[in-house]
């Protein structure tokens, strides 16, 4: 039998982050994806490549919820963008409804194009509504930042093991912190809280730019790794080990930031 893994995102029409990315990592590591849309992000290539940004109405969050979830036994499951206070409450009273052995948030807060006060609303909406509902989250540095109530950037590792530690006092238990390029020195360095012990993993940065949808896969490949029942330690292990080398074989585009590809990752 498949292992399945299932994940309520936003599209983000490039191909480069977002839902498309969730089920093409999911597809890579041998797990057959299920989704639901929360919202629609199209670039404006007019307009720098700026956010436009439509969310899905609730009332048809709830429908996708309902189908995918009658069609299959789901247990493991990926928040992506979420982008509206209002895309959270549905989503909460979603994943409220039933038990998950895994919920593995992706904490996207801020997305270009939107308001900053909406933005603000949205913070907190995932702060109180979702973090608590999560088994495992992945903030990036500013994501992390924001969350712990500390300032950006996170520069030494001491400071991604605080953030972590107070993010799983919000009521998270694994909390995984990525450095990225915000973290000073030649390291892409991120770490696992789990509430007891502190694990860090390293590995060479490739180059000093950020890359769309490394987020996107890193979290994915986590929650498809524990659907084949992996640890939360070894699925991270996984995920960094991918995004990697998605990095190293990233795609261009005519976009100003180059992409991740996520059938480079063949395994340890
Ligand atoms: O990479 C964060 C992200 C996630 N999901 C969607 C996005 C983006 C960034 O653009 O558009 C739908």
């Amino acid at each position: 039998m498949v292992n399945l893994a299932y994940v309520m995102a936003g599209s983000e029409a490039t191909g480069g982050a977002g839902f498309q990315v969730d089920i093409k990592t999911f597809q890579q590591l041998g797990v057959y994806g299920v989704g639901t849309l929360t919202c629609i992000v199209s670039f404006d290539p007019k307009n720098g490549w700026g956010h436009r940004f439509v969310p899905v109405d609730p009332g048809v969050i709830a429908d996708q919820f309902e189908a995918a979830n009658a069609a299959h036994d789901l247990d493991v499951v990926k928040i992506g963008m979420l982008g509206t206070p209002a895309t959270i409450e549905v989503v909460h009273r979603c994943l409220a409804s039933k038990p998950w052995r895994h919920v593995v948030l992706d904490p996207v807060l801020i997305c270009k194009g939107q308001e900053p006060g909406a933005a603000l609303d949205t913070d907190t909406a995932l702060r109180e509504q979702i973090l608590p509902l999560a088994t495992v989250v992945t903030p990036n540095n500013f994501e992390a930042a924001t969350l712990a109530g500390l300032q950006y950037p996170l520069t030494t590792v001491d400071a991604l093991i605080d953030a972590a530690k107070r993010i799983n006092a919000l009521g998270t238990k694994n909390v995984v912190v990525k450095g990225g390029v915000d973290l000073p020195g030649h390291m892409a360095i991120d770490v696992l809280f789990d509430g007891e012990e502190v694990t860090t993993f390293a590995s060479p940065k490739v180059g000093d730019e950020r890359v769309s949808g490394a987020g996107c896969t890193f979290a994915a490949a986590i929650t498809a790794e524990l659907a084949k029942g992996a640890e939360v330690r070894d699925a991270a292990r996984v995920a960094k080990a991918m995004v990697d080398a998605g990095i190293q074989a990233r795609v261009s585009a005519h976009t100003p930031f180059e992409t991740i590809w996520q059938g480079a990752y063949k395994g340890d």
